[in-house]
C-alpha cells in the first residue's frame, strides 16, 4: 500500500487512531520510530521552528520543502496542514500537485481567510471564509489529485470563530458533499462539549478528525466511543523541543560549562542513528575504492551496538 492509501485507511477505518506532530525530518523520524502510523505536519510547528509566526509568513514552497525532508525520512503517511490553501482554489491546486510529487499523502485545508491566524489566537466570525468558496476549493483539490487515495481533509473553524454548532454542522455537511474525505472539527473549548454535541448530530455520516489540545485531559476512550476516527496531537514535539532547548541553553549559559547537562541530552550515537548513518557506512563499503578508509569508521563501533 502506498502512503496515500495508508492515510486513507487511517481515516476511514473503524476505530480511533492517532497522529503526532512533526516539523522537520528529525522529529518525523522520531514519530515513526516510536510507532505512530501517521504524521501531522503542523503549520504552527513548522512556522515556529522556522522562527516565524503561524500567519502564512512561511511561503507555501518553504512549507513544501520542510515536508519533503519529512517524507524522505519516513515510510508512514504525512498529513500536511495546508492552512487555507495559500490563496484561492488555483493556489491550492498547485500546492496539491507539488505535495503529491514530494510523497505527501494528504492535506488539510481550513475555512478561514488568507492570511490565516492560529486558532488559539483571537478569531472572530469574519475570519471565516465563505462556505461556497471553501466548497469550490475542495472540489478543485479533488479534481487535481493524481492518486485516487490522496486525502483531502476539510477543516471547519466554526467553533473557533464563535459561530456555534449549527454553523459547524452546515459547513461540515457542505464540505462532505463537495468531496472532502474527512472533516476536521476544531474546538478550543476547555472540555469536549462542542465535539460531543457535533458528534451527536453528525451520526457517523463521514470520518471525523479532532485536535484535542485545550481539552486534552479528556480520555481518548471518550472520543473512541463518540466515533471519532482520528486524533491529531498537534504541537507537542515542538513544545517539548522548546522546553528542552530553553532549559539546556540556560544551564550552559549559567554554568559556563557542560558539566551539568549530561542527563539532558542524548548520546551522539543517537543523532547518527536518526540520520541513518549506518546505511551510508554500508554503502561506502560497496561503492568506495577498497584502499580508501571508510569515512565512518570512527563511529562505527558505537553504531553497531
Ligand atoms: C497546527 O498544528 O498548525 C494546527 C492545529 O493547525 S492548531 O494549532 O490547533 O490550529
Ligand atoms: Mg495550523
Amino acid at each position: 500500500m502506498n502512503k496515500c492509501a495508508l492515510l486513507k485507511q487511517l481515516i476511514t477505518q473503524r476505530g480511533l487512531d492517532f497522529i503526532l506532530e512533526a516539523h522537520n525530518g528529525l522529529s518525523a523520524t522520531i514519530v515513526e520510530q516510536v510507532g505512530f502510523r501517521g504524521i501531522w505536519a503542523s503549520g504552527l510547528s513548522i512556522s515556529a521552528s522556522l522562527g516565524v509566526r503561524d500567519s502564512n509568513e512561511a511561503s507555501w514552497t518553504q512549507v513544501l520543502e520542510v515536508c519533503e525532508f519529512m517524507a524522505d525520512r519516513t515510510s508512514i503517511p504525512i498529513l500536511v496542514d495546508g492552512d487555507t490553501g495559500f490563496g484561492n482554489f488555483n493556489n491550492l491546486r498547485r500546492f496539491i500537485k507539488k505535495l503529491e510529487q514530494r510523497g505527501i499523502a494528504g492535506v488539510c485545508i481550513e475555512d478561514k481567510q488568507f492570511p490565516k491566524t492560529n486558532s488559539f489566537l483571537n478569531n472572530t466570525a469574519d475570519s471565516l471564509a465563505n462556505k461556497d468558496e471553501m466548497c469550490g476549493k475542495i472540489k478543485a483539490a479533488k479534481d487535481t489529485q493524481q492518486d485516487p487515495d490522496f486525502v483531502l481533509v476539510a477543516r471547519t473553524e466554526s467553533f473557533i470563530a464563535g459561530c456555534g454548532l449549527q454553523e459547524a454542522l452546515t459547513r461540515a455537511e457542505a464540505y462532505r458533499q463537495a468531496g472532502a474525505d474527512a472533516i476536521l472539527v476544531h474546538s478550543k473549548a476547555k472540555d469536549p462539549h462542542e465535539i460531543d454535541q457535533f458528534m451527536q448530530e453528525w451520526a457517523n455520516r463521514h470520518p471525523i478528525i479532532i485536535v484535542p489540545t485545550t481539552y486534552a485531559s479528556t480520555p481518548s476512550q471518550h472520543f473512541r466511543e463518540l466515533g471519532i476516527n482520528l486524533i491529531i496531537w498537534a504541537n507537542h514535539n515542538l513544545r517539548a523541543a522548546i522546553q528542552a532547548m530553553t532549559q539546556l541553553s540556560q544551564q550552559i549559559y549559567d554554568d559556563e560549562s557542560l558539566d551539568n547537562i549530561d542527563h539532558m541530552i542524548c548520546d551522539i550515537a543517537r543523532v547518527f542513528e536518526l540520520q541513518d548513518t549506518k546505511e551510508l557506512a554500508e554503502a561506502e563499503k560497496r561503492y568506495l575504492p577498497k584502499e580508501q578508509p571508510p569515512l565512518l569508521s570512527l563511529v562505527k563501533s558505537k553504531l553497531d551496538k
